[in-house]
């Protein structure tokens, strides 16, 4: 049986905030109406999965330093509960008035939504209870109604404090969250494909992950932006047979402390972007489904354009589709085979065959860059 899913990336233009034009919500209301709107599209093209950007729900806030406690409050949904907040306990986001409205649209249509938005978990358990700020993603399953996935951005990029000169743009993300704590978890959607294995079932293999390889529901893996620059990442997920990479990102397209004209930087932006999407997917042999929030959020501030992209590549590294345009509302929609994926897998990328974790230590053990010891003298001549 094909495993044959039609996904949406829906790349969001601007969200801009006209009040402060530096950090704030933007107007709830109408950015969900833009998104309620490319759901639908998406549904009336047959998608069964749309996939929306970081941050989806607000402007991308980490380029200002926001200082106003209820400014900064209204940017982040909240969510308690007693454990660690994944999908389990994600009870908080269903409900909540910022996301109720898309995820009732979404389960009757019966399309699934991947979205990022600005997570504030309390752990109810802790004494006094304990607040953490996070970059989220989760993944709404129309089947069961619920989030079956939740994703907290691993790699933050950026700085905890401002750089000290008022006309550099800012990456303040270490500032206003910590890094996820939740890994590169793989899962599984339900009710994407038409006859796909179950646990347990008559049929079920009993012999491991090579004989049940491509037969179960779709193995999916989310990332959050400068995530999908970590190959660490990718394998992560490659190492649990993922065969859908989602990835929302807002990724800023000049920076005025950097070298090269806007232009020169938005065009190595991309470059930067693109080898990325196109490395992760082919040497984990996954589609890859890359989603940008483009435009120009914040005019006249340094760091307040991001650059579009969205792409969707595929197990052997070649773009299936992208966006026509680099700064609207768009839908990039394409019918993916997951059968594609097991080819590589049984052949240059078969890791069960290949890998050499022997060789590998030094990845998880070191953190940072360590050098060969520098010569003692010159060589003789
Ligand atoms: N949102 C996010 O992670 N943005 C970063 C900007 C880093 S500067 C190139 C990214 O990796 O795209």
């Amino acid at each position: 049986m094909a495993r044959i899913v039609k996904v949406a990336a829906a790349q969001m233009g601007p969200n801009v905030h006209e009040a402060t034009n530096t950090g704030g919500p933007g107007p709830r209301a109408t950015v969900m109406a833009r998104i309620l709107a490319l759901l639908e599209d998406a549904a009336k093209q047959g998608a069964q999965l749309v996939v929306f950007p970081e941050l989806a729900l607000t402007t991308f806030f980490p380029r200002a330093m926001i200082t106003d406690a209820a400014e900064l409050e209204a940017l982040f949904e909240p969510e308690e509960g007693s454990g660690a907040g994944g999908s389990s306990e994600a009870a908080g986001i269903r409900e909540s008035p910022h996301f109720k409205p898309l995820f009732d649209r979404s389960t009757a249509l019966g399309v699934d939504v991947s979205i990022g938005y600005a997570e504030r978990w309390t752990n109810t358990a802790a004494t006094p209870p304990v607040t953490t700020d996070y970059n989220t993603a989760v993944y709404f399953s129309a089947a069961t109604g619920s989030v079956v996935a939740k994703y907290r951005k691993v790699h933050l990029p950026g700085r905890t404090t401002p750089i000290p000169d008022p006309g550099a743009a800012q990456q303040l993300e270490k500032h206003y969250f910590r890094p996820g704590n939740l890994g590169f978890q793989a899962f599984r959607a339900p009710g994407l494909v038409a006859g796909a294995r179950k646990a347990g079932g008559p049929e079920a293999a009993t012999d491991g992950a090579e004989s049940t390889s491509g037969t179960g529901d779709p193995i999916i893996g989310m990332l959050i932006c400068n995530d999908r620059r970590w190959f660490e990442a990718w394998r992560s997920l490659g190492l649990q047979g993922a065969e859908l990479v989602l990835c929302g990102y807002n990724t800023s397209d000049y920076k005025p402390q950097d070298t090269g004209t806007p232009a020169e930087q938005t065009a190595l932006a991309l470059l930067h972007h693109h080898i990325s999407c196109q490395g992760g997917s082919y040497t984990n042999a996954c589609f890859g489904v890359h989603v940008a929030k483009a435009g120009v959020e914040a005019t006249g501030q340094p760091g307040g354009g991001l650059i579009g992209g969205t792409v969707i590549y595929d197990p052997l590294g070649r773009k299936v589709a992208e966006a026509m345009t680099q700064d609207t509302d768009e839908l990039v929609i394409a019918a993916l085979d997951l059968d594609m994926c097991r080819k590589p897998r049984q052949t240059i990328f078969n890791f069960a065959n290949h890998r050499r974790v022997e060789h590998y230590s030094r990845i998880v053990e070191q953190v940072g860059l360590v050098e060969p010891p520098l010569l003692e003298s010159f060589l003789p001549e």
